[in-house]
């Protein structure tokens, strides 16, 4: 079925775009996905399992690259860059209406569905700065949220990758990072989304 939309091009709108969005090739997007009512459904590993399988088919019929990510019970971030072939749109649309369908099909729903929140939280990374912010906010939201102790302790991050490259610290994000000092006096569900 991925090859199928592939071959025809189409990508799939699951909402009417009623926000004025910019889009710049090869631009850090960071993004927020809320599940619809606040379901806590990727409590579920299988269900994470899911989004991540479809995560890599959408990155073949709209190529980014995966810089970071965080999936919680009823949320996820994602950091990515877009290519001069896709815009953040391209990919969060496609990956809300696959996993919509792909989800439905696991559970056995025929019917129409509204799994996600209608709109998506982006914000495009505008310097090194502002990087490190959303970095540190994406491997610390485990934490952040109160599911883990540790951001290690959480598995479904890209925490341990770049802990393994020597980006962190040890011990990193076991109190709060200073990275996030700043942006933890603001509302932080005003700025990253969730
Ligand atoms: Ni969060």
């Amino acid at each position: 079925m991925w090859g199928e939309s592939a071959a025809t091009g189409r990508t799939y709108y699951g909402a009417i775009m009623n926000v004025q969005r910019y889009y710049v090739p090869n631009a850090m997007v960071f993004l927020t996905q809320v599940v619809d009512r606040r379901e806590p459904i990727f409590q579920e590993e299988r269900y994470v399992l899911l989004l991540r399988t479809v995560l890599r088919n959408v990155k073949e019929l709209h190529p980014f690259v995966m810089v970071a990510c965080v999936f919680l019970p009823d949320h996820f971030h994602l950091l990515i860059r877009t290519t001069a072939s896709s815009t953040f749109s391209d990919v969060m649309h496609s990956l809300k209406y696959n996993f919509t369908r792909e989800y439905k099909q696991m559970i056995g729903v025929a019917g129409s569905m509204h799994f996600w929140q209608k709109s998506f939280w982006d914000h495009v990374i505008r310097d090194e700065q502002d990087l490190q912010n959303h970095l540190g906010y994406i491997h610390y939201n485990p934490v952040h949220h109160k599911l883990v102790t540790r951001p290690e302790a959480w598995l479904h991050s890209s925490y341990c990758e770049w802990q393994k490259r020597g980006a962190y610290p040890l011990h990193w994000g076991w109190s709060l990072p200073d990275v996030l000092k700043d942006t933890e006096k603001l509302s932080s569900a005003h700025q990253f989304g969730e």
